[in-house]
């Protein structure tokens, strides 16, 4: 099959996940982060359990010069890109529009938008070349609802909304599928990472509800990508059992059991 996926931020969580979910089914796979120590390790695990041929790349979203430099000889390095996914993001932070530390807005901006559209640059030319591929581009229930002291984080979710609809229209000509995957609560190192390592914090995000996991998301990165050619999903929105919205969840205790 010899097919090749670049999944960004794949050090953990949701690109760490989609990274084994296609190695194991022979995918080249090409990862990026910027915790050089993790790329290593992710990469000697798929080696040894799949027998794939991995790719790691060190940079930073937000250092468009790191993102062009990584991504901008791909070609030498691969023949083909089959789909990207644009995964790399975080929260920074809660706090009301009033209070909020602008440090922590640009962070987010930076990577979710900015880094979004820097690695996006580099590859949807590679795809146009080609007349194929696919773009998943993770978004958010965040980027579907706006919630108390999300302001920021939504904002840019709304952000990658809107691109992924743009990216969609701008690439139609020439048969590149373009999807949004927005998942809801998720446990991976995001609350750990939004609290800014208070694991405490963190784990109190998913006190009784059953969260998704990496490996639902990636199974619905396999599933979106492997439609027949005429088929393309444009916006998939995923949430545990317990959580509807942004906004409108319950927990594990407050659910009607079955009988
Ligand atoms: P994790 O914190 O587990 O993973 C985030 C990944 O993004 C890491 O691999 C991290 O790598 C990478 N990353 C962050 N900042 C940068 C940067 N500046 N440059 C390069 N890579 C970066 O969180 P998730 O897996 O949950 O998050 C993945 C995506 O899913 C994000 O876009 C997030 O907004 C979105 N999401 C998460 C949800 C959740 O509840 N978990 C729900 C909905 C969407 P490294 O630190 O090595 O650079
Ligand atoms: C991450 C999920 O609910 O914290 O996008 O915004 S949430």
């Amino acid at each position: 099959m010899n097919k090749t996926i670049l999944i960004t931020g794949a050090t953990s969580g949701f690109g760490k996940a989609i990274a084994f979910r296609f190695a194991k089914e022979g995918y080249t796979v090409c990862i990026t982060g910027r915790r050089a120590e993790r790329l290593a390790e992710v990469k000697q695990d798929l080696e040894s359990k799949f027998g794939t041929k991995v790719i790691t790349l060190q940079f930073d979203v937000r250092n468009r010069k790191q993102v062009e430099e990584a991504l901008g000889d791909l070609k030498s390095k691969l023949d083909k890109i089959d789909i990207l996914v644009n995964n790399a993001g975080l929260a920074s932070g809660m706090a009301t529009i009033d209070e909020g530390d602008i440090d922590d807005w640009e962070t987010m901006i930076d990577t979710n938008l900015k880094g979004l559209l820097y690695v996006t640059r580099q590859i949807a030319p590679l795809m146009r070349a080609q007349a194929s591929g696919h773009i998943i581009n993770i978004g958010s229930t965040a980027g579907k609802m706006v919630y108390k002291n999300g302001n920021v984080y939504c904002a840019t979710k709304y952000g990658v909304e809107a691109l992924n609809q743009a990216m969609r229209i701008d690439l139609l000509p020439y048969g590149i599928k373009v999807t949004a995957i927005n998942p809801g609560m998720a446990e991976t190192e995001f609350s750990l990472v939004r609290f800014k390592g208070d694991a405490e914090r963190a784990k109190n995000v998913y006190a009784d509800i059953n969260p998704l996991k990496g490996e639902d998301i990636a199974d619905i990165a396999w599933y979106v990508a492997n439609l027949p050619p005429h088929v393309c999903i444009n916006d998939l929105t995923v949430t545990c059992l317990t959580q509807a919205t942004s906004v409108y969840g319950i927990k594990e205790a407050e659910r009607v059991k079955p009988q």
